[in-house]
């Protein structure tokens, strides 16, 4: 058993060896960039990787592999360091594979409206270079300024318009991937339609680095929607979240149905120094958003408030008039998960079937009420697709490690909960580090057997992100 300095003394020796065997490879040892490369949102985990490596190519990245196969060392991939799970954590002496310099949009195809980019590219740059072709790149989210299309598709990135454009899943049309054996795969080449075996490219997405590094993405775009309106609605109770969205989504083309409670809107009010939403405080608020291409669209939708108004369902509620004014109204929701970030929030980021999410929301509720009523608990999410956002406040006196160890017992309870609803105890945030000893509140035993029998395949030596998932 090495100790730490013996093991430090190692990974020196084995970083020297990786530079004599890749003298091209960036690679860096610098403190700051271990730290910070280190580890992704989550702050429970202290970053220790042995170095930070920076491949500007497929190729790059598959020497590497190959030397770290030979080597036995363990691989963290790393895009925007957004998650929220742990899941590019380095711990324990990885080297991290940071995806920063494969940065490169390499081409776009009119006829197939295809974006091939490397997985370094950011989110907003490839919803920029779909605007510049005149299309739309619908997946979008608060974090999409540094997120990596790369970690996208390793978390099955979803956000606020998964109702009308599904996860990021729904949007790949090809994906270059190498493996923990070294070996490159091209996925599925950008085609519709594919009828030759198992469609590996989907096993990929959402494995969260645990089979292989995604180099490369091929991406469908698709028509730009019709203007779109926003409104923002103030409900008496949860249980009128259910009535209010079917009246909505019968009376047009919502593109996101988002919700938030009032001790949201307080915290992004004081954050931001921002005016109540409306004249009611009201128990919880629905943003949603919906195409308005014509004044027919409009006064539908209206219709529709007036008919949840009529029926007590919404106090009050306010249609944005202009593009400047849904954007304001969009901060309301947007600006949650930055306004609260100063308190170390532990994040239970969930989902059920539609059907089932009152109940369930009014259930959990109840019980996170009943067995922590000292926590402060704010609850926001994409209610249009199940998502719930359960997130607690760390309270200012408690240290971020005392925190988290009484968080997650809260968490035990409500993954049983989730479980009780055969619902995911994540919906869109990956498995990571943080969620790995729950998961068989939403896997069943054979299902995670057979994740040991796949992650065998595609990475014999473990080397590809260890720990995190399985
Ligand atoms: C959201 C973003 C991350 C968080 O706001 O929809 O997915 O804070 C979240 O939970
Ligand atoms: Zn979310």
């Amino acid at each position: 058993m090495t100790t730490s300095s013996q093991s430090k003394s190692n990974f020196n020796t084995r970083v020297k060896d990786l530079q004599n065997q890749l003298p091209d490879l960036l690679i860096s040892e610098d403190v700051d960039d271990l730290k910070n490369y280190g580890r992704d949102w989550t702050r429970f985990i202290e970053p220790k990787p042995c170095a930070v490596v920076f491949p500007r190519s497929t190729e790059e990245v598959q020497s590497l592999v190959r030397w770290a196969k030979d080597k036995q060392q363990a691989l963290v991939p790393s895009g925007g360091r957004t998650g929220l799970s742990g899941g590019a954590v380095a711990a324990d002496g990885e080297l991290v594979v940071s995806l920063d310099k494969m940065r490169n949009i390499i081409s776009f195809n009119a006829d197939d409206r295809l974006l091939h980019v490397q997985a370094g590219v950011t989110t907003a740059a490839v919803h920029a270079a779909a605007v510049e072709q005149g299309l739309f790149y619908p997946v979008d989210f608060a974090s999409s300024g540094s997120s990596q299309i790369g970690g996208n598709v390793a978390t099955n990135a979803g956000g606020i318009r998964v109702l009308r454009y599904g996860l990021t899943r729904e949007q790949v049309r090809g994906l270059t991937v190498v493996t923990g054996t070294g070996e490159r795969l091209d996925l599925n080449q950008g085609l519709i339609k594919n009828a030759t075996g198992y469609d590996l490219r989907h096993l990929m997405i959402g494995s969260e680095g645990t089979l292989g590094i995604i180099t490369e993405v091929t991406l469908a775009l698709v028509s730009p929607p019709p203007p779109l309106g926003v409104m923002l609605l103030g409900l008496t109770g949860i249980g009128d979240i259910m009535p209010v969205f079917n009246a909505c989504r019968h009376a047009g083309r919502l593109t996101a149905f988002e919700f938030f409670t009032q001790a949201c809107v307080e915290q992004v009010c004081a954050a931001h120094g921002l005016k109540a939403p409306l004249d009611e405080v009201c128990d919880c608020y629905v943003l949603l958003e919906f195409e308005q291409a014509t004044e027919a669209d409009e006064a539908q939708m209206l219709a529709a408030f007036e008919q949840v108004l009529e029926a007590g369902y919404v106090i009050d509620g306010v249609l944005s008039q202009s593009d400047s004014q849904a954007e304001e109204l969009w901060r309301y929701r947007e600006w949650i998960s930055e306004s609260i970030s100063h308190r170390t929030p532990y994040k239970n980021d969930v989902s059920v079937r539609i059907a089932q999410v009152t109940e369930f929301l009014q259930s959990l509720d109840q019980l996170v009420t009943e067995h922590y009523p000292e926590f402060e608990v704010l609850w926001y999410g994409h209610i249009g697709d199940g998502n719930l956002h359960m997130n607690v406040l760390r309270p200012e006196a408690m240290s971020v490690h005392d925190f988290h160890s009484h968080s997650e017992r809260l968490t035990d309870v409500v993954y049983g909960e989730v479980a009780r609803y055969k619902g995911s105890i994540s919906a869109e945030h990956g498995v990571g580090i943080l969620k790995k000893d729950w998961l068989h509140h939403s896997r069943s035993d054979a299902e995670r057997a057979l994740f040991m029998h796949i992650k065998q395949v595609f990475d014999p030596s473990g080397i590809m992100n260890p720990g995190k998932v399985i």
